[in-house]
């Protein structure tokens, strides 16, 4: 069972994806995680990634639907899976349908969070990840204006899209979620 965790930078995906890790047992396969373990190991696909994420760009398409691709190969069907950052285009969205249905795993909700744009900056600064300056975030938050936000109208027509208030605390935000993964 396939979970997606959706909302512009910041907005505190990963911060979600590892409380349902520790606390409910779910698998959490972040693809921003994956491309920085790649960039501190030096392989080829981190030298790709970090030449994109270094200017706050997605990278490539085809790359990342390779890695997940991959990744959800370890895992079994009946497992509960979160993808946090993936899909990120509608070409990725498109891709996925296609492997879940391949592997048999169905995807069974999209979590859309929320926060007010200037909360997003004033996260961001303050986390201070290598992508995390001022100019690297705009263009991120552009960058999802333009080719992550589409993918709302994909999962609405497909009846799948949850939407969740993000600005609120962590854990007020964690209760809202495990109410609606009945978790
Ligand atoms: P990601 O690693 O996915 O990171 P993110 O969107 O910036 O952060 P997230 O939403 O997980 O926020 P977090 O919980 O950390 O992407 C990084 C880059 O990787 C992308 O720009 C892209 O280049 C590349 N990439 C990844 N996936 C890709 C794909 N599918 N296709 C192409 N490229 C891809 O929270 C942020 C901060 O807020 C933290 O400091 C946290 O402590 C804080 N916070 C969280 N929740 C809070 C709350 N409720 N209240 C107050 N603070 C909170």
């Amino acid at each position: 069972m396939l979970i997606l965790l959706f909302g512009a930078p910041g907005v505190g995906k990963g911060t979600q994806a590892e409380l349902l890790k520790d606390r409910k047992g779910f698998i959490h396969l972040s693809t921003g995680d994956a491309f920085r373990k790649a960039i501190k190991e030096q392989t080829e696909v981190g030298k790709l990634a970090k030449s994109y994420m270094d200017r706050g760009e997605l990278v490539p398409d085809s790359v990342v639907i390779q890695v997940v691709d991959e990744a959800l190969g370890a895992f079994k069907t009946s497992q509960k899976i979160l993808l946090d950052g993936y899909p990120r285009t509608v070409e990725q969205a498109k891709a996925l349908e296609k492997v879940a249905t391949q592997r048999g795993m169905a995807i069974q909700t999209v979590l859309n969070f929320s926060v007010p744009e200037t909360e997003l900056m004033r996260r961001m600064l303050a986390r201070g990840r290598a992508d995390d300056t001022r100019e690297i975030i705009e263009n991120r938050m552009k960058v999802y204006a333009e080719k992550t936000q589409p993918l709302l109208e994909f999962y609405t027509e497909r009846g799948k899209l949850m939407n969740i208030d993000g600005s609120r605390e962590v854990e007020t935000v964690f209760k809202d979620v495990c109410g609606h993964l009945g978790a």
